[in-house]
C-alpha cells in the first residue's frame, strides 16, 4: 500500500510539475498577446460586450439596495420541504442574513451573464477537462464548470485579465446580491416564489452515496442559461451552481455601507445563489453560503465580473467569542497534580452543553450531539460538538464550551466553527500533551453526512486563536466520517478513525498520517462496527471496539497488526451498543485499557459485583478495565456515585433517573485522561470525572 501510494504521489507531482510548466508557458504567451492587444482595445463602455473567449457581459449600473433579509416570514412554498422532506428551514431566513442593511454600489461594473462553462474554463486549464463527468456531473462544454476552488477561480480571472488587458475578478458578495436582486426586494428576483425551471433535484442530497439517495435522479445537467434571465439579463443567479465571491465570510453589520468587501480574514469564502440538489430556501437572493477556499465539489462554480476592485477597507474579523475571552495562558503549577491516586475520586454528572432554549442559530437548542473533548495546556477542558435541528440539515454548526481550570461549572456554549450552509459533521479534539490542541472535523459538500472531506486546525494558546482550517482529506466521499477517538501511536503515526459509510453497518475506516499530519491516507481495512474506539496494544497492534455488526450477540472486537490495512474480528465480552450510543476505548496512563459503554435492557444489561460481593445486573453507562491488553476485562462498574436516586438530562433533554442499578442510558461519548490522572468522560450532554482508583472500586451495594 505504502509503495503504491508513493508511486501515485510521484505521478501527482509529475502531473503538477508538467502542468506548472504548461501554465507558465500559457501565461507568458498570453501576457505577450495581452501587451499588443491592450494597445488596440479600449475598455468597454456600452450596455454589454463579449470578451476574447466569447463570454457575454452586461453593464450593472450603480445604485442602492437592501442587503440581507428582514424578519418577515418566508412564503409557505419556500418552507414547504419542512413537512415533505423532514428538514428544518428557519422561517425568516438564516441568522447570518441579519441585520439587513443598506448598501450603495458606487461604480458601474460588468457581470458575466452566465456562470463560467467547461469550454471557457478549459481555455485556461486544459487539464480540468479530466474532471468533466466526475460523479456524473458537468459533462458538456456549456455546462457550468465545477470542482474549482476559490484560488483557481481567481487565477482564471487573472489569466483573463492578462489576456484581455481588463480587470476581471470575482464579484464581491454585495455586488453579487445587488446583481441577483436586479432591483427587486422580494425573496427571489422572480418574486416571492421561484419557478420550477430553477429547481433541480430539490433534496438533502446524499450523492455520491447512491445507496442513500433512495432512487432520486441525483445527477442533473448543469447547462447554463436554460432558465429565464433576471431583469438585468443575468442567468442562473438562483441555482444551477453556487458561485464563488471575493469576500471572506463574516457577520453582517447594521450601518449603511458603500462598496463593502467583507472581512479581513476568515476560514470561509462566500458562495452565493445556491445550487442544484438542495431546496429553494438556499437559492434565495439574500441567502449566504460558503466554504474553505480550497474546497471543490459538484455544487460550486463561479461567475466573473469586470471592474476595478473597490478600494473599501475590509472589516476586521469577528470579535472573540466567550470561550476565547479571559483565557489564562500560564500553566498552573499544580496542573499535573490530581486527586490522591490512592483514593477513589468521582464527580458528575454535570452538564457541559448550555444553550438557551429556543436558540435557532448560530447555536441550536434542539439537537446537540457527537462530542469531542480535550485538556488544554493550561489545564482547561474544551468540549466541542455539533449543534443543529436536524442531523442531515445544512444548518448544522460546531459548538464549544470551556471548563476553566479550578472552576466547577462549564461556561455557556459558544460557536466554534461553522461553514455556512454546510453540514459540519463529526467534531473532534486532540491534545499533543505539549503546546498544541487540534480540532479535526468533517465537512460535507452541502447537506447530510454522506459526502465528507476532513479538515484540521490547531491552537497554541489554549483555544483562543486557531490556525486557518486546512483540508487534510479533500474528496467528498465516504470513509471520512471522523470519530473523536484520535490516537497517536508510540512510533508517531496519527490515526483518525472514521465511519466507513453513513449507515450503521459499514464499519470504521482509518485515516493515517506517518509524516506528522502533513499527508493522510486510508490503509484500506475496515473495523467491524461504526463509531469505533481504537487503542494501540503493547506489541504495536491496534485493537478496536465498534457499534453494530455484533458477533455472537456481543460487541465486535477488531485487531490489526498492519496499522489498519487488514483486521481480524472476534466477539468481545460486552453486550452490543446501539442507536444514539457511542462507546469509548482508551489506554490509561498507568497502563490498563479503559472501556466505557452502555448496557441496554433489551440485551440483558451487564453483570457487576457490588461492594457487598453480590453479583447483579445493571443497565446504562458502565466502565471496565483490562490489565492484559484486552485479553480479560475486570473491574466492571456502573457510572453511579452512590447517592440517592436523582433525575438528570440525557441526549436531547430526555430525563433519566440515576440509581444504584440504572445509569445514563445513551449518548455519544468522548473521553480523555488529563495530565493529573483524572479521566474526563462526556456523553451527549453530561461530564463525568473520575480517577483509576474509582474505576477499580466496586459499585455501591443496592439499597
Ligand atoms: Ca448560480
Ligand atoms: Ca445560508
Ligand atoms: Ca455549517
Amino acid at each position: 500500500m505504502i509503495g503504491s501510494e508513493a508511486t501515485s504521489e510521484i505521478m501527482t507531482l509529475y502531473v503538477r510539475r508538467w502542468f506548472g510548466v504548461l501554465l507558465a508557458t500559457c501565461q507568458i504567451a498570453s501576457a505577450a498577446f495581452a501587451q499588443t492587444d491592450t494597445e488596440k482595445t479600449a475598455p468597454p463602455t456600452g450596455p454589454d460586450f463579449t470578451n476574447s473567449i466569447g463570454m457575454k457581459f452586461v453593464r450593472i449600473e450603480p445604485g442602492r439596495f437592501g442587503m440581507g433579509s428582514s424578519d418577515a416570514k418566508l412564503p409557505p412554498a419556500v418552507l414547504a420541504p419542512e413537512t415533505t422532506e423532514r428538514v428544518w428551514l428557519r422561517g425568516n431566513g438564516d441568522f447570518d442574513e441579519r441585520p439587513a442593511h443598506n448598501v450603495t454600489i458606487s461604480t458601474p461594473f460588468y457581470m458575466a451573464v452566465h456562470e463560467v462553462t467547461n469550454q471557457q474554463y478549459e481555455q485556461f486549464n486544459q487539464l480540468h477537462a479530466q474532471l468533466r463527468g466526475k460523479f456524473g456531473y458537468s459533462i458538456d462544454g456549456d455546462e457550468a464548470v465545477v470542482f474549482v476552488g476559490w484560488q483557481e477561480a481567481t487565477e482564471f480571472c487573472n489569466w483573463l485579465s492578462q489576456r484581455d488587458g481588463y480587470p476581471y475578478r470575482l464579484p464581491t458578495e454585495a455586488e453579487w446580491e445587488y446583481a441577483c436582486r436586479a432591483g427587486t426586494t422580494t425573496t427571489f428576483s422572480t418574486g416571492e416564489t421561484l419557478p420550477e425551471e430553477f429547481v433541480k433535484n430539490p433534496s438533502s442530497s446524499w450523492y455520491p452515496v447512491p445507496q442513500r439517495s433512495r432512487g432520486r435522479a441525483e445527477v442533473v445537467p448543469l447547462n447554463v442559461a436554460k432558465t429565464t434571465p433576471n431583469a438585468w439579463g443575468l442567468y442562473d443567479m438562483h441555482g444551477n451552481v453556487e458561485e464563488w465571491c471575493q469576500d471572506w465570510y463574516g457577520a453582517y453589520q447594521a450601518d449603511d455601507q458603500i462598496d463593502p468587501v467583507g472581512r479581513s480574514e476568515g476560514d470561509f469564502k462566500v458562495t452565493r445563489g445556491g445550487s442544484h440538489s438542495t431546496f429553494p430556501f438556499y437559492l434565495r437572493s439574500s441567502n449566504r453560503l460558503g466554504t474553505l477556499p480550497e474546497d471543490k465539489s459538484w455544487y460550486i462554480g463561479f461567475r466573473v465580473v469586470l471592474g476595478e476592485m473597490p478600494a473599501t477597507p475590509t472589516v476586521p474579523k469577528d470579535p472573540p467569542a466567550p470561550f476565547q475571552q479571559n483565557v489564562r495562558q500560564e500553566i498552573p503549577v499544580d496542573v499535573t497534580k490530581g486527586p490522591d491516586s490512592g483514593q477513589p475520586y468521582f464527580r458528575g454528572p454535570r452538564v457541559y452543553v448550555k444553550i438557551p432554549a429556543g436558540s435557532e442559530g448560530p447555536l441550536f437548542s434542539r439537537h446537540n450531539h457527537d462530542a469531542g473533548i480535550t485538556e488544554c495546556p493550561n489545564g482547561d477542558l474544551l468540549a466541542n460538538w455539533y449543534t443543529t435541528v436536524t442531523e442531515r440539515g445544512r444548518e448544522i454548526a460546531v459548538a464549544v464550551s470551556r471548563l476553566r481550570y479550578g472552576q466547577d461549572e462549564w461556561d455557556d456554549a459558544s460557536p466554534l466553527w461553522d461553514a455556512p450552509d454546510r453540514n459540519d459533521h463529526c467534531p473532534a479534539l486532540y491534545y499533543d500533551g505539549d503546546k498544541t490542541i487540534y480540532h479535526v472535523n468533517a465537512l460535507s459538500a452541502a447537506a447530510t453526512w454522506g459526502p465528507l472531506a476532513i479538515i484540521m486546525r490547531s491552537s497554541q494558546d489554549n483555544g483562543v486563536n486557531w490556525s486557518k482550517a486546512r483540508i487534510i482529506v479533500p474528496e467528498h466521499v465516504g470513509r471520512h466520517q471522523v470519530i473523536e477517538s484520535i490516537i497517536r501511536t508510540r512510533s508517531g503515526a496519527w490515526i483518525i478513525p472514521c465511519d466507513a459509510g453513513p449507515g450503521s453497518t459499514e464499519g470504521t475506516a482509518l485515516q493515517v498520517s506517518l509524516d506528522d499530519g502533513k499527508t493522510w491516507s486510508d490503509p484500506g481495512g475496515t473495523i467491524r462496527g461504526i463509531h469505533a474506539g481504537v487503542v494501540e496494544l503493547t506489541d504495536g497492534r491496534l485493537m478496536a471496539f465498534g457499534r453494530g455488526q455484533s458477533i455472537d450477540g456481543r460487541m465486535p472486537m477488531s485487531i490489526s497488526a498492519d496499522l489498519g490495512k487488514t483486521w481480524t474480528y472476534r466477539a468481545s465480552p460486552f453486550p452490543p451498543v446501539t442507536g444514539s450510543q457511542r462507546l469509548v476505548l482508551i489506554r490509561l496512563k498507568d497502563g490498563p485499557l479503559f472501556l466505557a459503554a452502555f448496557a441496554n435492557k433489551d440485551s440483558g444489561g451487564i453483570q457487576i459485583q457490588d461492594d457487598s460481593g453480590t453479583e447483579r445486573t445493571v443497565y446504562g453507562l458502565y466502565t471496565s478495565l483490562s490489565y492484559d491488553d484486552g485479553q480479560t476485562w475486570t473491574k466492571r462498574r456502573l457510572v453511579y456515585d452512590g447517592g440517592p436516586p436523582r433525575e438528570f438530562m440525557a441526549l436531547d433533554q430526555a430525563k433519566f433517573t440515576l440509581t444504584d442499578t440504572d445509569a445514563e442510558p445513551r449518548g455519544y461519548m468522548a473521553c480523555k485522561q488529563a495530565r493529573n490522572g483524572v479521566v474526563h468522560l462526556i456523553t451527549s450532554i453530561n461530564h463525568y470525572a473520575f480517577n483509576q482508583k474509582w474505576l477499580e472500586s466496586p459499585t455501591p451495594t443496592a439499597k
